[in-house]
């Protein structure tokens, strides 16, 4: 009797949805696995050092999983809810999560309500302002690994031995829309890397473009008013197409090479793991003798850079605004880690000096890989997903001002301002003075110092001594000399001014290199970016003044931007120097195309078109072969649920032509089986499919029935030159089809394929 009244008792204090047996059933009353894990490294001990196996160098996307030493300091404040009772915010039960307390069932609430109000209270607060610019973003966690010991160059921890692991957080994001924008828009991506080092944290806030619009901060906040919404009525979302931001750029010259780079395919990214990173500012590396290079910064995808055609990452803000989110978090979660290499430039001041035609504090210029060569110092990758979006990737705070020995800044003007207005905005954004605190932007390396209190302050600072010097307290924290951060003592002297170098003003040749270095695909891209985005600006004069900047850039491309907007071709904006606009040698490393990237056909999108009576076990082989590259094949039906199949078993279509639209996919297989083809060739959504994948580059494998398919929706079987094409693979024998389409998808697009208009 005892054990009945025990087991009824331990019953009835259990969670009661029969239907949801995780959250609120049996199955919750057992943490699954994760709740109950130790941390692997207790907060004391959290060394960035404790794991140096090298790992091979870039590997094939699926590196062993290191142990990530943040994983100790995080485990202190993550939180998991598996079997536990809900208390309120000071621990105590809650009995009734559903009800307000009232005087009677009909009556008015109480003031009483405790419970209540600090639901609602807290509630209340949960929005935080957004950043000011880079709003939008996706974040993952992972590891960088040193390739090398640069002690000759940097003593910085995170280089200082071969196979070092340092952890990191990353962030991707847009710049220009709000929270709630979509991902695939036209913009720079921000790419900002949190190094937890073992001495401090290093902060490397890059985009994926390596140059900025201008050359100083104090244009800065004229720059973001410019291409934000327009103040009157927020209008337009997350675009520059519109009249103050091309008025603006059209005003300052400066921004012409950036502008070739945002209207080319860069700015419309295949997914965030497939993009390059740039620290874009020439930064310095000092050694533990003092002695200083000259750095910039290249993050290299091991997926290779790829892009999206505009006509579908305009529907793809429709179709999925979450599409470089999702991308990221689905191949972390798939295990399919995102890996990029990074690669320092190294030029000594002598060597900056010489290269004549730009100079190296101007973060509107690059230097020419063929100057100075990229040499490959390490890898990232990011191997986890964040537990939660607001602790992590909102609340993360990023600042080009973290520094730690071994890396230090320049006069870029730029830069320098940058150093401050990063810790300013947090204050703001995560009110107060302690934002350093929260656990996802603490250092893992020791903090001591006399900063004290402020609002949410969390550090309990023992003793009765805050100020240095001290004798009370031993002298401590005492000050580290040449064990801390030293400034490098570049000789600086000159007059105070407001102005910039002659340099400075030449702002074309490498808008023209750029140009000149990119294939005839990408270039016509940027045309057809240049037409789209001054047909939305409305005034007359600021388009031409855009044109104008072109004619400088090259003659052809104002002469075919002029032709698409239906006005003659300006004169040239006149030059803000008398220097000559220098010529420089074609740099193919500026193309996308000269990155393929090692990754195969590895978490590529691939739509299997069904209906009923298809060959079921056809599509099964495909799949399970798909699958196995490491793709993710998705069964795409004309409704959800099972279609019939020629071998009797029926197969599930997972995904709806409405719901995942040709856009979603990266390649398309038709469906094997004649009569499934037929009813698909009746259907309007299915021929639309057909047709888009074509008209975006994207493979095609048509198999038995699918030929139908293609015929209905007027797929040409050649390329307009006449050529076979690569990327339509039509029957044939079934294992050489796979192969060629394989090899088809992993070629990313054809770009021959593109008509203007399509
Ligand atoms: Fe900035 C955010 C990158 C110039 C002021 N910036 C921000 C982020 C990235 C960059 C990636 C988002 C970080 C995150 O994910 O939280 N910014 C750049 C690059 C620049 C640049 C590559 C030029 C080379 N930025 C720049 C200037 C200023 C700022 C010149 C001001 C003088 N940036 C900010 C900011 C933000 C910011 C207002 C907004 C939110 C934040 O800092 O945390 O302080």
């Amino acid at each position: 009797l005892e054990k009945k009244v025990a087991e009824q008792a331990l019953a009835a204090q259990r969670p009661f949805n029969p239907n949801k047996p995780a959250e609120y059933g049996d199955d919750s009353v057992v943490p699954h696995q994760g709740a109950t894990e130790t941390p692997s490294t207790p907060l004391a001990t959290a060394s960035t050092t404790t794991e140096n196996l090298p790992s091979r160098k870039l590997g094939d996307g699926k590196p062993d999983i290191g142990h990530n030493p943040l994983n100790g300091p995080l485990d202190r404040v993550r939180v998991d809810d598996s079997g536990r009772e809900l208390t309120t915010n000071l621990g105590v039960k809650v009995a009734n999560n559903q009800d307000t307390l009232k005087i009677g069932l009909r009556g008015p609430s109480a003031l009483e309500d405790f419970i209540f109000r600090e639901k609602i209270t807290h509630f209340d607060h949960e929005r935080i302002p957004e950043r000011v610019v880079h709003a939008r973003g996706a974040g993952a966690h992972g590891y960088f690994e040193s390739y090398h010991d640069l002690c000759h160059l940097t003593r910085a921890a995170l280089f200082d031995k071969p196979g070092k692991r340092t952890p990191v957080f990353v962030r991707f994001s847009t710049v220009a829309g709000s929270r709630g924008s979509a991902d695939t828009v036209r913009d720079v991506r921000g790419f900002a890397t949190k190094f937890y080092t073992d001495e401090g944290i290093w902060d490397l806030v890059g985009n994926n473009i390596p140059v900025f619009f201008i050359q100083d901060a104090m244009k800065f906040p004229d720059l973001i008013h410019a291409v934000k919404p327009e103040p009157h009525n927020e209008i337009p979302q997350a675009s520059s197409a519109h009249d103050t931001f091309y008025d603006f750029a059209g005003l300052s010259p400066e921004t012409f090479h950036m502008l070739m780079w945002v209207t080319s395919d860069r700015a419309i990214p295949r997914s965030y793991r497939m993009m390059q990173g740039f620290g874009v500012h020439t930064f310095r590396l000092v050694n533990a003798q003092g002695e200083a290079h000259f750095v910039k910064f290249h993050w290299t995808p091991m997926a290779g850079t790829h892009s999206l055609v505009w006509d579908e990452a305009a529907k793809l803000t429709g179709a999925d605004p979450d599409f470089h989110r999702r991308d990221l978090w689905e191949a972390i979660e798939a295990g399919y880690f995102p890996e990029y290499e990074l690669g320092i430039q190294v030029f000594t001041e002598q060597q900056a000096a010489a290269f004549g035609t730009f100079d190296v504090l101007d973060a509107t210029k690059i230097v020419p890989e063929e100057l100075v060569p990229v040499q490959p110092v390490g890898k990232m990758v990011l191997d986890r997903n964040p537990d939660n979006f607001f602790a992590e990737t909102e609340q993360v705070a990023f600042c080009a001002a973290h520094v730690v020995p071994g890396i230090d800044f320049t006069n870029d003007p730029l830069l320098q301002g940058r150093i401050h207005s990063y810790i300013d905005t947090q204050l703001t954004r995560l009110g107060g003075p302690n934002f350093h605190e929260i656990p996802i932007n603490s250092a893992i390396a020791p903090v001591h110092n006399n900063q004290r209190d402020g609002l949410h302050r969390q550090a309990i600072n023992r003793g009765r001594v805050a100020y240095e010097p001290n004798s009370l307290a031993g002298g401590c924290p005492f000050q580290a000399g040449a064990r801390g951060f030293v400034t490098y003592p570049a000789h600086e002297a000159g007059d105070k001014v407001r102005g910039k170098p002659e340099l400075f003003a030449e702002h074309y040749g490498q808008a023209r290199l750029f140009w000149e270095s990119q294939s005839a695909p990408e270039q016509a891209h940027i045309v057809a970016a240049y037409r789209f985005e001054l047909t939305r600006v409305q005034v007359p004069q600021v388009r031409e003044r855009i044109v104008a900047g072109l004619v400088n850039v090259s003659p052809a491309l104002a002469a075919a931007v002029a032709a698409d907007l239906g006005i003659p071709v300006p004169p040239p904006l006149p030059p803000s120097t008398e220097l000559p606009i220098p010529a420089y040698p074609p740099s193919p490393s500026l193309s996308l195309l000269t990155r393929p990237g090692k990754t195969g056909i590895q978490t590529r999108r691939i739509a299997i078109l069904v209906a009923d009576d298809v060959d079921g076990k056809q599509v099964r082989q495909l799949y399970a072969a798909l699958l196995k590259d490491g793709a993710q094949p998705r069964v795409v039906g004309q409704k959800l649920g099972a279609v019939t199949s020629t071998d009797g078993c029926p197969l599930e279509a997972e995904i709806t032509l409405e719901t995942g639209p040709a856009v979603l996919y990266d390649a398309v297989v038709l469906p094997a089986g004649l009569a499934a083809a037929k009813k698909l060739a009746q259907d309007p959504r299915a021929l639309e499919f057909v047709r888009e994948q074509y008209r975006h580059g994207k493979a095609l494998l048509a198999l038995d029935g699918g030929t139908e398919l293609l015929d209905r929706a007027g797929i040409p079987r050649l390329l307009p030159d006449g050529s076979a094409d690569p990327g339509l693979v039509v029957d044939g024998d079934p294992h050489a089809a796979l192969a060629a389409f394989v090899a088809a998808v992993a070629g990313h697009r054809v770009y021959a394929r593109e008509t203007d208009p399509p």
